[in-house]
């Protein structure tokens, strides 16, 4: 019986054959069955001997089957695998457009670099939400309704008026204090939207990167001394900056922190609007409203905030003349930073 079974299931190749099989040989109506139901009208004797070698068949039989079943189940799986097969290095597409390999988004390796200077000089890195309510985006940053600042930057609104694509990462600021205990300092590279009009030096979806340092007697100067170092270290060479007061409700005194354009040297080209300076890193001494809606306590501590365009500066960093090559996806574009 047992050699008779043998030949019978190396013959079974899928799982209903397998099922079948088993019936026939251990189901309820089976031969083994049959055998076993027989010696009602055996001896004792041949019920001893012939029902102990008749179950040891029918174990071997059940591990046989349950060996097949996992046999079969493999086959079905590397079936399917070779069916469903897929290149995952996109090998071809990446030949066929000439390209060699993948490489990091410039703006991604101006991100890092930043990221690593801010580290270096025990700064946590923050991150935050797309979507903002009204709170974070303005009135936290002493924008009320209704003030005319609100209008300095076009808002993407959602439909219920009360949610909205940030529109700086300044809300980050707001996240931070929320989050940390003074003495601290941090910053938050992300996108921002505006609802604008794009040419060479705007976008409508941006990366700004955020600074805070929050402490007791912070003042102007070391403001300047971070953003001195930010700008020598990314640019490891003298750069002509200039400083002028500016306007922003959530710091006082506020700064424009300009350099001059480096794609035309100052001459004048449509980056800089041919006024010869890119407007690139905005900053001040957090406003006293801003540190209390934030709730920390204004008779011990101060600080100061800065907001980066992090595109244009990596437009100043690899000559790049129109904003719109960073976010236009093109392959060709980022192909050329991967050796950086
Ligand atoms: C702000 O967004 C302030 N939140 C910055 C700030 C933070 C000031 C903390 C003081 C303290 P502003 O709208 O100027 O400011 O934008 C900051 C920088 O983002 C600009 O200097 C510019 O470099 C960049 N930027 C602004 N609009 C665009 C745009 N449409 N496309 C690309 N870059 C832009």
């Amino acid at each position: 019986l047992m050699s008779e079974f043998q030949t019978a299931l190396s013959a079974v190749i899928t799982k209903p054959e397998l099922f079948d099989l088993k019936a026939e040989y251990v189901g309820k109506k089976g031969k083994v069955s049959s055998i076993l139901k027989s010696l009602k009208d055996a001896t004792n004797e041949e019920r001893k001997t012939v029902g102990a070698k008749t179950n040891t068949i029918k174990e071997a039989i059940l591990k046989a089957i349950d060996e097949k079943v996992a046999l079969i189940e493999i086959e079905e799986i590397n079936a399917k695998l070779e069916k469903n097969w897929q290149d995952i290095t996109l090998n071809d597409i990446i030949k066929e457009n000439g390209l060699n390999a993948a490489g990091y988004h410039p703006v991604t390796l101006v991100q890092r670099e930043i990221e690593d200077i801010f580290i270096s000089m025990g700064f946590e890195i923050l991150d935050g939400p797309h979507i903002e309510d009204e709170f974070h985006n303005f009135e936290a940053l002493n924008i009320p309704k209704n003030h005319p600042a609100r209008d300095m930057q076009d808002t993407f609104w959602f439909k219920d008026m009360e949610h909205l694509l940030r529109t700086h990462t300044s809300t980050i600021q707001v996240r931070g204090m929320e989050s940390h205990k003074p003495p601290f300092k941090f910053v938050g590279p992300g996108k921002v939207f505006r609802c604008e009009t794009m040419d060479a030096s705007h976008e409508m979806v941006f990366h700004q990167l955020e600074g805070m340092m929050v402490g007791e007697n912070i003042s102007t100067a070391n403001l300047i001394f971070f953003m001195k170092k930010l700008l020598s270290e990314i640019f490891k060479s003298d750069i002509n900056v200039r400083l002028r007061p500016g306007f922003f409700p959530f710091v006082e005194p506020g700064f424009e922190l300009d350099i001059e354009c480096l794609i035309c040297k100052g001459k004048g080209c449509s980056v800089c609007k041919q006024v010869g300076w890119v407007e690139l890193l905005p900053c001040g001494m957090t406003h006293p409203k801003v540190l209390e809606a934030g709730g920390i306590d204004t008779t011990k501590y101060n600080g100061f905030a800065f907001g980066l365009g992090l595109d244009r500066l990596v437009m100043m960093r690899y000559m790049i003349d129109d904003i719109r090559h960073i976010h236009s996806g093109d392959l060709r574009f980022s192909e050329q930073f991967k050796e950086y």
